[in-house]
């Protein structure tokens, strides 16, 4: 098995600090918090951007912060922006940090509900989000809610949009999606092409199975307070980083090494980082 990447989701856009204290806001704090989950194990994160407020933002100067942030810790984690923003972005206002060009992105390929709203991907956003990411050299994360996102992804590539081999997500659990349950995380699996990647991220109370799950089935593992709150029921999370140890230690007792960054651009098929 390749070695595993843990991604950290260390923010999103909705979860506030009445859910739990931890959740960082100004740039500063979410590159600390992203610092901290690469010192503890992460290779990649996933980043989403607030105002110092907590309303989620995808100014790209908020998402500029956070990126210099992190690289002035001297950490060469991958830094994945996020496209999905919140919903009821626009889609202008949704792609400004790819113009940054990050070295990944996320791509939901589809709608879904989300919440009591609807996370809004029709056809022709989604293939402007890829021109638009190729166009800036940014690799895409497929971010899948529902197994027909896969599918949405592949089209991309028959249309010459994207290539192969790309690398998945599959979000599973949250209210309204694809259920985290081993049955559908083996079907997507199955789903992708060969030489593809895959992460899981379970939401809330499925992050720690879906986690197990990825580490004993080759796959690679995405945690993090965007997905998850908590460490244990009852018991809130300390912070990104007791999120990304817990993976770690998990991946070293069934005995599967955890991914540097540099290890993880070679099995992301990412370019090295020069500096
Ligand atoms: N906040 C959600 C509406 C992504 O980052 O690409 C979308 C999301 C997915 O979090
Ligand atoms: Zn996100």
């Amino acid at each position: 098995m390749e070695k595993l990447i843990i991604t950290c989701a260390v923010v999103g856009a909705e979860v506030t600090r009445a859910d739990n204290p931890c959740v960082p806001y100004t740039p500063a704090e979410i590159a600390a918090e992203a610092v901290a989950a690469a010192r503890a194990g992460a290779a990649m994160v996933h980043l989403h951007a607030r105002r110092p407020d907590g309303t989620p933002t995808q100014d790209a100067a908020a998402y500029r912060a956070i990126m210099d942030g992190i690289r002035a810790s001297g950490t060469d984690v991958i830094i994945q922006v996020s496209t999905g923003g919140a919903v009821g972005m626009t889609a202008a206002e949704r792609l400004q940090p790819v113009g940054l060009g990050p070295e990944m992105a996320s791509l939901t390929t589809g709608t879904v509900n989300f919440g009591t709203g609807v996370f809004w991907n029709p056809p022709d956003l989604v293939a402007e989000f890829a021109r638009t990411m190729v166009a800036h050299g940014v690799r895409p994360e497929i971010e899948v809610f529902e197994a027909g996102m896969v599918d949405n992804a592949l089209r991309l590539v028959q249309q010459g949009i994207l290539s192969l081999p790309l690398h998945f997500d599959f979000v599973l659990g949250g209210p309204g999606w694809m259920a985290a349950t081993p049955r559908n995380l083996v079907h997507l699996a199955e789903s992708i092409p060969a030489g593809c990647t895959w992460s899981v991220a379970g939401i809330g109370r499925h992050q720690l199975p879906m986690a197990t799950l990825a580490v004993l089935m080759g796959g690679h593992v995405r945690v993090g307070l965007e997905d998850n709150l908590y460490y244990r029921k009852g018991e809130l999370a300390t912070g990104n980083a007791q999120l990304v140890e817990r993976v770690v230690r998990l991946a070293g007792e069934l005995g599967r090494e955890v991914a540097t960054p540099a290890e993880a651009r070679r099995i992301l098929h990412l370019n090295p980082r020069s500096s």
